[in-house]
């Protein structure tokens, strides 16, 4: 049993969040995905979600992929979910790359994954503005 691990916010969930999730997935058995807080959104990554915590959860735990969705409260807590729950597998999309590569002390694989190029959430905002 491979198991994986994924961060992010996940807001105004699209193609590009379910290509990752997919491809993580594909990767291992099980996907954990850790999903930022509102809180943790706001605080660390001045992002305001338009979906609350639990909208959010609701939607990534409908996805095939996704096997448990656990939540994001702080940047550190990287280190002690590897070794909680087990993990092989470290993924995010590669406009991380790099910065989680002190994953691998904990035991455990880092991979990043090309990002879908043509759509995001602000992307999406934007669009829905004009
Ligand atoms: N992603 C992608 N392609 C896109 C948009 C997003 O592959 N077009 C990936 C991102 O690279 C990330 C995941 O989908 O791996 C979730 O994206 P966000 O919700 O934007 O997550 P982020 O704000 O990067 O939070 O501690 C890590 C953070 O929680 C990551």
């Amino acid at each position: 049993m491979k198991r994986i691990i994924t961060y992010g916010t996940f807001d105004l969930l699209h193609y590009g969040h379910i290509n990752l999730l997919k491809r993580a997935k594909a990767l291992g058995d099980y996907l954990i995905v850790v999903l930022s807080t509102d809180e943790f959104n706001w605080t660390e990554k001045h992002k305001k979600c338009y979906f609350s915590y639990e909208q959010r959860k609701a939607l990534v735990e409908s996805i095939r992929y996704v096997d448990l969705v656990i939540p994001e409260t702080c940047w550190e807590q990287k280190r002690t979910d590897i070794h909680e729950y087990h993990i092989d597998t470290f993924v995010m999309g590669d406009d991380w790359k790099g910065k989680f590569d002190f994953i691998k002390e904990e035991g455990a694989d880092v991979v990043y994954l090309p990002r879908t190029p043509e759509i995001s959430t602000t992307k999406i905002k934007q669009n829905l503005k004009k």
